[in-house]
């Protein structure tokens, strides 16, 4: 049984996704990453010091040789699709696990880290906070940037392979889709392969469950 550490449409959602895929019970525990106010707490701290969700625990055993819970988005994707009895969410060849691993890097070191950092926690790149509108004003731009990158590589040749099945990649996409939507981007008209890509996903149960669980409005992806 796992238990997984989540705040509603963080990025611990991908995670909460993957979960209801595996259709194994599983428990949720809230831990609010807005402004830190459920995620700095010291209590959270002892269980994840990095004071961040998602955080992964198995209830069980360990995972891998440690005890404690399993961090970093990307790894716990990887954990989990691994655990899947039905469904393949993570390809088996080298190469194309290469490009799904490629991505799940790119978006949780550059866009999440970098872009939204700047945009949402632009205290943690300097400690003058005039300098913050600047920040987030590049972090805006930066976001953009990399949600045309997004868009070329779903609708181009390229990359065609991750994008074309459904697989650890998806949900994170779509995560990133609601954070456009979340900070006024015009997501639709600017991302329209991105915004077929969420359509499909959307239609799947164990997404719907998630995101009903989570309280995300499918208006959002109209
Ligand atoms: N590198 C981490 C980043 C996790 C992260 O920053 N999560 C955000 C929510 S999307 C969070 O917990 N923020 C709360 C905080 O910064 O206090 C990962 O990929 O899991």
């Amino acid at each position: 049984m796992y238990l997984l550490y989540y705040s509603p449409g963080a990025c611990s959602l991908a995670a909460h996704i993957l979960l209801e895929e595996l259709a194994q019970p599983f428990k949720l525990e809230l831990r609010s990453a807005l402004k830190g106010i459920g995620t700095q707490t010291p209590e959270y701290l002892s269980i994840n010091p990095k004071g961040r969700v998602p955080a992964l625990l198995c209830l069980d055993s360990p995972i891998g040789d440690e005890a404690g819970v399993l961090t970093e988005l990307p790894a716990i994707l990887v954990y989990l699709a691994h655990q899947a009895k039905t469904g393949h969410f993570i390809p088996a060849f080298p190469g194309e696990l290469a490009r799904c691993l490629e991505w799940l890097n790119w978006l949780s070191g550059t866009v999440h880290s970098l872009s939204y950092g700047q945009v949402w926690r632009p205290q943690r790149f300097v400690d003058d906070e005039n300098l913050f509108p600047a920040i987030v004003e590049k972090g805006r731009r930066n976001v953009m940037d990399n949600y045309r990158f997004i868009e070329q590589h779903i609708g181009g040749a390229r990359g065609q392979s991750i994008f074309s099945g459904y697989n650890v990649v998806h949900p994170v996409l779509l995560v990133f889709w609601i954070w456009g939507k979340w900070i006024d981007l015009d997501m639709n008209n600017s991302f329209p392969a991105w915004h077929r890509l969420v359509h499909s996903v959307i239609e799947r149960p164990a997404v719907r469950r998630a995101l009903a669980t989570e309280g995300i409005d499918l208006k959002l992806f109209n």
